[in-house]
């Protein structure tokens, strides 16, 4: 059987949080070994949203030694920056022309990020249709991300059959892979919003570089419902809910066991627990990353990543706009 091409990304919007691990970062590692992988740092994407110069520098750095100190093996899965790779940006304005107002307009992403902001960028609006090119340029079957990316991954989908449609068959039509616990990590102070990278309160997310008394204290004042028991129940306890799934997540364990585990105990032993957990997971990766940026080997693998990248893109690109009528370039 032939591999599956595996493409995914993550933005420098920030610092990356537990959420963008159990709900994305873990699945790229487990696929990385099965499949064609190409994952991306999504800077382009990120300057939808103003972004200071030095702080997105670091942060793009960060986000692709994180992507190695979690466990992908540069041997194995392409690492690259997105602008490192111009198709990425010529095919976004392609998709751009292909996608209609409103179906950007339903983008709930959109809605929530400009809700209430007096100027938005363009760029917030047409994002999906970049996204959709960074599918669709390298014939991407399967795209692991968290379950907020559904809406975005279904116009990816109706864009490549249009396009398909239009133009005669040029692109793979991509699956999302989205994980079935932890898909939805919510927010420290609130369990109705997700945990976001570019919350304004650092105190609802826990990054994957925080150190444990940061994680000890943040976990001690996360919000839980009122009641006392340890029980999985979504509607009626979302805060508690979420702290036993990333428990789940951090442990190794199923939902069952963590309760069971907890029957009869209050909130402060449970929570003290998970703050261990918290720590002893991200324990690994943080002394890997420290030891990464040491190397200064990202250069290189980010290097080596774009041209493997580059050599699937521009064939994409080429097809497309033969597909669509531009007249080719004559060397
Ligand atoms: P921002 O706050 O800047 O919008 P973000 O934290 O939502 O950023 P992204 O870069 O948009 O992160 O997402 C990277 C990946 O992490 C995506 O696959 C996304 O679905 C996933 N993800 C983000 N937040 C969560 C979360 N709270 N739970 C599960 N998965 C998440
Ligand atoms: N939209 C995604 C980031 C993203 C992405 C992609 C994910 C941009 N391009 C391609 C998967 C595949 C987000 O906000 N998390």
């Amino acid at each position: 059987m032939t591999k599956q091409r595996v493409l995914s990304g993550i933005q420098p919007s920030g610092k990356l949080t537990l959420g963008n691990y159990i709900g994305a970062m873990k699945n790229f590692v487990a696929l990385q070994h099965e499949h064609d992988c190409f994952f991306m740092v999504v800077d382009l994407h990120a300057i939808t949203v103003q972004q200071e110069p030095a702080a997105l520098r670091e942060q793009s750095e960060a986000v692709a030694t994180l992507y190695v100190a979690a466990g992908l093996d540069p041997a194995q899965a392409s690492i690259f920056m997105q602008s490192h790779v111009p198709a990425h940006a010529e095919l976004g304005w392609l998709m751009t022309t292909m996608t209609y107002i409103g179906e950007l307009e339903r983008m709930t992403q959109f809605k929530d990020k400009s809700e209430g902001k007096e100027a938005v960028g363009a760029g917030l609006f047409v994002y999906p249709s970049l996204m959709a090119a960074d599918i669709l340029l390298y014939n991407t079957n399967l795209v692991p991300v968290g379950d907020d990316q559904k809406q975005h991954l279904e116009l990816t989908r109706d864009l490549a059959g249009r396009f398909n449609h239009r133009y005669g068959d040029t692109f793979v039509i991509p699956e999302p892979f989205i994980p079935k616990v932890g898909a939805r990590i919510m927010s420290l102070d609130d369990g109705t919003k997700k945990m976001s990278k570019s919350s304004p309160n650092a105190g609802s997310f826990i990054t994957l570089l925080d150190a444990p008394e940061d994680i000890r204290k943040k976990i001690s004042r996360a919000k839980t419902d009122l009641g006392r028991e340890v029980i999985f129940d979504v509607q009626n306890k979302p805060e508690v809910s979420n702290l036993m799934t990333i428990f789940a997540q951090c442990s190794g364990q199923t939902l069952e066991q963590v309760q069971s585990a907890y029957e009869g105990q209050g909130y402060g032993t449970f929570k003290k627990d998970l703050a261990e957990v918290v720590v002893q997971a991200l324990e690994p990766m943080q002394s890997k990353y420290a030891d990464i940026k040491a190397s200064g080997e990202i250069t290189r693998i980010l290097r080596d990543g774009a041209e493997r990248a580059s050599a699937v893109a521009e064939v994409t690109l080429r097809n497309v706009k033969e597909a669509m009528g531009f007249l080719p370039r004559c060397l």
